[in-house]
């Protein structure tokens, strides 16, 4: 299993994102991003080349960061060997069967053994009716900060299930992708039949993704097909998917499971630094930057705090519901929207967006919002810096759910020297 660090490319997206906003400050922005440093990090020219260019907001498919497993991982494989195990587009195929250890009725079965299974045409002629595109950021329940942000297209999971024509017995869905055909590989996740079957208002339907950003998913992105659960963290949105099983087993079976996660979390609402300078001058405006993280009560404000060191704060509370916190800036949506898209466009038919590219409403949940702000007038010394949402229920990080198994959001902390 590999966990990288923020990305690079990440951390310069940002940058750009945000230069924008420290432009409309004006001159007291200006001041700050050209003379103190703001850019210090990557002062050279070359960054600031960059960060005139257009903003981006979503994550270059080859950009993102990974979390897999599979010895050898599967994309690896020399091609002929992945056309044999269907890790093609032109040899995929996914099965749809029933639990042979439970009594489900179901009267077609998509079927390896019997020829029938869904092939990659098969899938293409379901998506003419049915396909749907949407934003969400992946993000994994063990780590702080999100792997990327994405453009996803896919197939509703229901409407390749409906075709099976299922009739009772059925309280869940398992499935799988390739792995090696090895037991101790096998990568597996499962949902309430309920949640494939209907959605919420204001979420999106499980899909059979096949595309992220406009272009088909690449092996290391989990292609030919990978499951895609918009509002759940990375576990459930299977690589590599081959199986789907239906079962009348209401316990879940996740391999997430095992290590002590809670697999039925959806995902929280968490702010991150991006930009956060160790040292300044007194008198400079500070400049604060960083990604919120939307989750399933979605967010209302991001806030930042800023503490003496030597101020210790009282142990009685230690989400700091009580400091002095102080609001950020929402940016607004991007215009262009980056991650290799052509013109940085997106289509035209991307759920909660207008026919003209308007998200409906901003921030949109399981995406991401960039804020920035400047901290002013402060004496010199050397301090904590702290960054919470608050949600759109109103309630502050770490709260509602603050147990760290069913996700990250802890407050995070940066520290900085303020120099005479
Ligand atoms: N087949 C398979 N699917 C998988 C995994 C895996 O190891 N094998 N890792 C999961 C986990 S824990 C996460 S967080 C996401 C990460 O998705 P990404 O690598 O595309 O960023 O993939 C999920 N899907
Ligand atoms: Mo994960």
């Amino acid at each position: 299993m590999k966990n990288q660090p923020l990305s690079p490319e990440l951390y310069e997206q940002h940058l750009e994102v945000t230069r924008r906003y420290f432009m409309q400050l004006g001159t007291v922005g200006l001041t700050a991003l050209n003379t103190q440093g703001l850019w210090a990090r990557d002062s050279d020219e070359s960054l600031l080349t960059d960060a005139t260019e257009d903003l981006e907001y979503l994550t270059p498919p080859n950009e993102f960061r990974t979390v897999e497993r599979g010895k050898p991982l599967p994309y690896t494989l020399p091609l002929e060997k992945r056309l044999e195990l269907g890790l093609e587009r032109r040899t995929w195929k996914l099965e749809v069967i029933p639990d042979p250890k439970s009594n489900v009725q179901m009267v077609n079965p998509l079927s390896r053994e019997k020829g029938n299974a869904l092939d990659f045409k098969g899938l293409m002629k379901l998506a003419q009716k049915h396909a749907v595109r949407f934003l969400k950021v992946m993000t994994c329940l063990n780590m702080k900060e999100p792997l990327g942000m994405g453009l996803w297209e896919g197939v509703p999971l229901r409407n390749v299930i409906w075709t099976t024509k299922p009739t009772a017995n059925i309280r869940r869905v398992y499935f799988y992708g390739h792995h090696n055909e090895d037991p101790k590989q096998l990568f597996q996740s499962s949902l309430s039949i309920n949640r494939v079957l209907e959605d919420p208002p204001g979420d999106n339907p499980i899909i059979l993704c096949y595309k992220l950003n406009g272009q088909w998913l690449s092996g290391r992105r989990g292609g030919p097909v990978r499951m895609l659960v918009s509002d759940a963290y990375g576990f459930k949105s299977v690589k590599w998917l081959k199986s789907v099983v239906l079962t009348n087993n209401h316990q879940a079976n996740d391999t997430y499971a095992k290590g002590n996660n809670d697999i039925d979390s959806p995902m929280k609402s968490m702010a991150r630094f991006i930009y956060k300078p160790l040292k300044e001058k007194a008198g400079t405006p500070i400049a604060i930057t960083g990604l919120a993280h939307v989750g399933i009560s979605g967010l209302s404000r991001v806030q930042v705090w800023i503490n003496p060191q030597d101020k210790k704060w009282p142990k009685e509370d230690p989400c700091f519901t009580k400091a002095h916190w102080q609001d950020a800036k929402i940016l607004p949506p991007p215009t262009k929207w980056g991650g290799d898209l052509p013109e940085g466009k997106l289509p035209s038919d991307v759920r909660f967006f207008t026919s003209e590219g308007q998200p409906k409403h901003w921030p949109m949940r399981y995406t991401i919002a960039h804020w920035a702000t400047l901290l002013k007038g402060i004496a010199p010394g050397k301090y904590d810096i702290y960054c919470r949402t608050i949600d759109a229920n109103g309630i502050a990080q770490p709260m509602p759910r603050p147990f760290r198994k069913s996700g990250p959001n802890t407050i995070q902390k940066t520290s900085i020297t303020i120099e005479i």
